[in-house]
């Protein structure tokens, strides 16, 4: 029997995400009858390669959608409202990778290794959660599952590329001139809405997105109301602070938790996060073993390790979470998104 294939659309297809979807898509070998490429007027015509074939992206209009059985989006908030409704008008279901219906209470917010059991009350659109925010609770629910959690505070270490390939070029120019003392101008990082820009070469920003009234960060507060909503932990307490630093590729993030247990070891946590789902443990202080936002580049699992007991807190445990930022915290997680929307029989039409 041949398997049933689908017409899939990408928003956003020629960003730093966008272009890792078409590439997971063709690895994981996602079943595709049509793909349709879409982006704004600026690169509608760019030639792409899918599977062998030269495809011609788009620019996004409502009529993009007719026909369209799955549309990823992931080309910013206000694209996302502007046609994500449209798209479920036509029939399509969205996942969407910006933070414009995370918090909406009708959408539901997923990472499939954490609470895919939520998807079945979708009505159109799914979420795709912030990059720093998949990896850290695709590490925190198999602890939660076993142990309970009673606190979360985390400290991202975060990369370039989670800011878009402009972010990237920049970096990529700053260090340049840097290391040929010629001047450096910034002019996107920490974000480019805001007032001033700082150089990211040779640098670190905490600073990832606006700052909102009580003093957090944009980020920041995504980690703590989308960590919440996903583990279905309301009232968990969590805290954050983003910071920006000079690699291309992968978060990395050192996590201090409080479980739910006295008494618990490091081979405890050990034992569970090696049984989970998604997650690799590389955790050897003898060997030098950890992982890196090198080690973890193109990747899809999320690496855990300097797993370790506070020395005063007898519930509490600190581990350092790396990920592609691109892969599982965004192109990978939506493209498994949509394999479950499948699997599960949930599209539209
Ligand atoms: P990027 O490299 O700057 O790419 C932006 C993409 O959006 C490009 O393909 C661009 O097309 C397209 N676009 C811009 N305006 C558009 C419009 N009016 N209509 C259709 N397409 C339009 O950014 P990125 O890093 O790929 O991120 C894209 C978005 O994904 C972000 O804004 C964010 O919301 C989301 N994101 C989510 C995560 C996550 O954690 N899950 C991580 C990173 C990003 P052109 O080539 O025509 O400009
Ligand atoms: C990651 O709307 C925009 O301009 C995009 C801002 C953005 C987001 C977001 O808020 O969707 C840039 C990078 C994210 C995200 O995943 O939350």
């Amino acid at each position: 029997m041949t398997q049933k294939s689908y017409n899939v659309a990408i928003v956003g297809a020629t960003g730093a995400v966008g272009q890792k979807i078409v590439k997971i898509l063709e690895e994981k070998q996602f079943p595709i009858q049509h793909l349709k490429l879409l982006s704004s007027k600026r690169s509608a015509g760019t030639k792409v390669n899918f599977k062998g074939k030269e495809l011609i992206v788009e620019e996004a209009t409502n009529d993009s959608f007719i026909d369209i059985d799955i549309a990823l989006f992931s080309a910013g908030g206000a694209v996302s409202k502007q046609f994500a409704p449209e798209a479920v008008k036509r029939g399509a279901v969205v996942v969407d990778n910006t933070s414009a219906y995370r918090m909406d209470e009708n959408v539901p917010l997923v990472v499939p290794e954490v609470n895919e059991e939520d998807l079945i009350n979708h009505q159109g659109i799914i979420a795709n959660p912030n990059c720093s925010t998949i990896q850290m609770v695709a590490a925190l629910k198999p602890i939660q599952k076993a142990f309970g959690l009673e606190r979360v505070i985390v400290s991202t270490y975060q990369a370039v590329s989670g800011a878009g390939n402009q972010a990237v070029e920049e970096l990529k120019l700053q260090a340049e001139k840097f290391l040929s003392n010629e001047v450096i101008n910034p002019e996107l990082l920490p974000v480019k809405a805001d007032k001033k820009h700082f150089p990211i070469a040779f640098n670190a920003l905490p600073q990832i997105d606006l700052f909102q009234e009580n003093g957090y960060t944009l980020e920041e507060m995504k980690m703590i109301n989308e960590t919440r909503k996903i583990m279905h932990a309301p009232k968990l307490p969590v805290a954050a602070t983003c910071v920006r630093l000079p690699f291309f590729t992968s978060h990395a993030e050192s996590v201090y938790i409080e479980v739910g247990q006295e008494g618990l070891t490091t081979q405890d946590l050990w034992k569970v996060l090696r049984h989970a789902d998604g997650i690799t443990v590389q955790d050897d202080p003898s060997e030098q073993e950890y992982p890196t936002p090198l080690s973890a580049a193109g990747k899809t699992d999320v690496f855990v390790g300097r797993v370790r007991k506070d020395l005063d807190q007898d519930n509490g445990f600190h581990m350092w979470v790396v990920s592609d930022n691109l892969l599982k915290g965004a192109a990978w997680n939506t493209v498994q998104i949509a394999e479950r929307v499948l699997e599960k029989g949930l599209l539209l039409k």
